[in-house]
């Protein structure tokens, strides 16, 4: 059997085939999910501590002693972790702080008319909780994408949830970016103890990062809750589309495929491209590299839900692009740059034969918390931004009241909204009375 079964000629099937071929996989058992996530939000809620207690007991396993990390185990798990990964560690910590810092923008003074100054002050957000997978593969580099921005922007409290036990590299890669409190609490029952408070773990006011099924629906629930508890975004299944034409290499472009369809099993990958034989010799050298990676059940059944899309040219590739709005795109063409022009949706972006998506994923420095699902044609990926509100100012003098003080006023009354109309005309009416 092939690895890639879904070859397909764009000019040669209908709407309706397109639409499918660019739908993403479905979530099953929704409505379980649903259920048992609202069950644990209400018994952490309601229970506090001792839900955390029982839910680790039942999911991690783990007879937890204490919550929280003691910070001496924290401050020392640097001596736990191989020298070699601490300098790749510390090298992508120093390119992701550069790019994130360039990121930080300035606050806005000035008069909109005379006497009317308008003022936009940036101010962090108070508390941030982390929220760091567990499972198979421990994501440093996902402390080391949320942590960063979370400092940079001058976040005072952030803490940190991942299930236990607590990989040693997650706990160095906290602690060089400044996070000191970190709990050993996974699942929907740490995005509940986030949103709620326990008598542990402190409310915040946003929660960051990716997470399994549980994780995603409790974000999604928390974010409903009228709790002042937002989130960042709701991180769906990898994705990457590749665009190439007959100048790419396909041992590369086979084996940033498999890059992403490893993270999961309902990771989506697409190959867009105009040369057919490009694509049969990507297909050639996925089925030998395919054996190399240890991953490689997860692999083939993620490239079940893969395309290979055959065009006509580059620019309807880029359509295509732009229609499914990938989390990430590679372009793999003679002249990359000039198609980054047409490109409207996409969450990040890898140039040319020696910019795999990998570097992106650890260590180059724009974020790796990215759109998916198609948001990618509505959102952006993470930044400073999502850590800090801007608060708006507004201070009138009098001659500058007098000044707009019409235009307000027949706005509000063509709004008939008499009680604004009046909050203007009260301060005519007594500098009237003074004169
Ligand atoms: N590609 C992932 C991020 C990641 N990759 C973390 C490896 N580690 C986001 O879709
Ligand atoms: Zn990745």
């Amino acid at each position: 059997m092939d690895i890639i079964k879904n070859i397909v000629f764009w000019s040669q099937i209908n709407t309706e085939q397109k639409l499918k071929v660019l739908s993403r996989p479905i979530l099953n058992q929704k409505k379980t999910i649903t259920k048992t996530v609202s069950q644990i939000i209400n018994d952490v809620r309601i229970l506090g501590d001792d839900a955390l207690y029982k839910y680790t007991y039942k999911f991690d396993k783990i007879n937890l002693k204490s919550i929280k990390v003691k910070f001496d185990h924290i401050a020392n798990a640097s001596t736990y972790i191989n020298k070699n990964l601490k300098k790749s560690i510390n090298i992508a910590k120093k390119n992701i702080t550069l790019f994130h810092a360039s990121q930080k923008n300035s606050p806005i003074k000035l008069n909109t008319q005379i006497g009317v100054t308008c003022e936009q002050l940036i101010r962090p957000i108070e508390s941030v909780g982390i929220y760091i997978p567990g499972g198979s593969a421990p994501l440093i580099s996902t402390v080391l994408m949320l942590a960063i921005p979370a400092y940079l922007s001058g976040c005072k409290k952030i803490v940190l949830c991942s299930p236990p036990n607590i990989d040693y590299a997650i706990l160095y890669a906290a602690y060089i970016c400044n996070v000191r409190e970190i709990y050993q609490i996974g699942g929907a029952q740490a995005i509940a103890a986030l949103a709620y408070g326990t008598k542990t773990i402190p409310k915040v006011n946003k929660i960051f990062g990716p997470g399994n099924m549980y994780v995603t629906e409790a974000k999604s629930q928390i974010s409903n809750l009228l709790n002042n508890t937002s989130i960042d975004m709701l991180a769906g299944p990898s994705e990457l589309m590749i665009i190439a034409d007959e100048h790419a290499n396909a041992d590369f472009i086979a084996s940033d495929l498999i890059s992403q369809a490893e993270h999961g099993v309902d990771s989506q990958v697409f190959l867009v491209t105009s040369s057919i034989k490009l694509a049969n010799n990507v297909l050639n050298s996925l089925k030998s590299q395919i054996h190399k990676i240890s991953r490689i059940t997860i692999v083939k059944k993620s490239l079940k839900n893969s395309f290979f899309i055959i065009t006509k040219n580059l620019l309807e590739a880029v359509a295509i692009s732009n229609m499914y709005a990938p989390e990430h795109l590679i372009i793999q063409t003679k002249k990359p740059r000039y198609l980054l022009q047409y490109i409207k949706n996409a969450g990040s972006i890898f140039l040319g034969l020696w910019s795999p998506e990998s570097v992106g994923d650890y260590a180059s420095g724009p974020n790796h918390v990215l759109p998916t699902y198609g948001y990618a044609s509505s959102q952006s990926g993470l930044s400073v931004r999502d850590f800090q509100k801007y608060i708006s100012v507004q201070e009138l003098t009098l001659k500058g009241l007098l000044n707009i003080s019409k235009t307000v006023k027949m706005l509000a009354s063509a709004e008939k909204l008499d009680g604004h109309k009046y909050a203007v005309q009260s301060r005519i009416d007594y500098i009237k009375g003074k004169n």
